[in-house]
Formats: C-alpha cells, structure tokens, sequence
C-alpha cells in the first residue's frame, strides 16, 4: 500500500526530514541516558554490598544525574524542537504550486485551480517544488497526512488550513485519513505520487 516506503521514518522532502531528525536526537539521547544510568546503577548496587554505605562525595552524582542532566537533555531537545517547528511553519516560497485538498465523507478532493484539473482520492506533485496545500473539508473533521513528505494537519469544515510540503524524490505513497471521520474513516485514503516536473506536466495535461 505504501509502495517502496516505511513511512515517517523514511523522509522524502525537507519537511518530512527535519521531524525523522529530531525523532531519532530525542532516541539518541533517551538510549544514552538510559545506558548510563544502568552503567551507574549497576556500579553503585556493587559497590553499597561492597562497602555498606555511599560516601558523601557521591551526592554530585545525584544533583548532576538527577538535576543538571535532565535540564541538558530536556534544553537540547527543546530546541531541536523549536528549531523543526520553524522549518515546518515556513510560508512556501513564490513559485510554489497551489493545490486544493478537501475532505469528504470518505474521500479526498484535489483541485489544482491553476490547471482546472480536479481529481479524487489521487494527488500528484511535482519533485522539487514546494507545494502550498490548501486543505479543507466538505463535512467533518478529516486528517491530511503524508507521512514520508511532513506533518498531519487538521481538514476543517469551516476554514481553510495551510500546509507547505516538498518532495525531493519521485514516489508512491498512501495517505490515509489521519482523524477518525465516521464509518468508511479507515479505508478513507488518497494515493500519493511524486514525479519529475515533466511528468507531472504531462499528467496534467491528460487530466485536462
Ligand atoms: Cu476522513
């Protein structure tokens, strides 16, 4: 169903990459510090049997294991985090190609309004170029989400929500609905391919 991909983990588009990247820090980190306090608690169970009691001086250990570490951890993290929100808020250049996603009971809508073109449950783009998506909903509450190409984003009924994603590789992914929209939501999914501008220039034009 999703072609040669694994999802998130597997970013196509600068996006998608800026949120597998702060995924595997926050990993990286947690796995250090877990290593090091099984390291450390092994030693110090060892030690306790060995000479019966800690010794003052052992009390660094707790303040910067227990105090400094975590607000380290947590600092690099926070700003990991707010440094991939900037890159995933950023407004898309000029030059980027508008396409319209609107939800439906249970189906996605894609309008390219530049080239009238309107299809369903099938969205095309070009690789290389930023796409503005402009997504909405014709009833519920739906859920746009590529998840090799960037975040999910609410389709809401009563306002139009922006999300800028690129794809810098050419692909097929499916795209399911990412919010629970009533009894057809699971099987509710667009089908995602990115290709070189030719040809998806050429698709436009037999969709014409
Ligand atoms: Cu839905």
């Amino acid at each position: 169903m999703n072609g040669d991909s694994s999802g998130s983990l597997d970013p196509k588009g600068p996006r998608a990459e800026s949120i597998a990247d702060t995924w595997w820090l926050m990993l990286g980190l947690g796995v250090a510090v877990f290593v090091l306090f099984a390291v450390l608690l092994a030693i110090g169970l060892f030690r306790h049997r060995r000479e019966g009691e800690a010794p003052p001086s052992e009390r660094r250990w707790i303040v910067g294991g227990g105090v400094v570490l975590p607000v380290l951890v947590l600092v690099v993290v926070f700003g990991a985090t707010i440094a991939a929100m900037r890159t995933l808020a950023e407004d898309a250049p000029p030059g980027a190609l508008v396409i319209e996603v609107t939800g439906n009971q249970w189906y996605f809508e894609v309008a390219y309004p530049d080239a009238g073109v309107t299809t369903v449950d099938e969205l095309h783009l070009p690789v290389g170029r930023p796409v503005e998506f402009h997504l909405t909903s014709a009833d519920v509450i739906h859920g746009f989400w590529v998840p090799e190409l960037g975040g999910k984003m609410d389709m809401l009924p009563d306002g139009v929500n922006v999300l800028v994603l690129q794809a810098d590789e050419p692909g097929e992914w499916g795209a399911p609905c990412a919010e629970f929209c009533g009894l057809e939501h699971a099987r509710m999914q667009v089908h995602v391919v990115a290709e070189s501008p030719e040809d998806f220039a050429a698709w436009i034009e037999s969709q014409q």
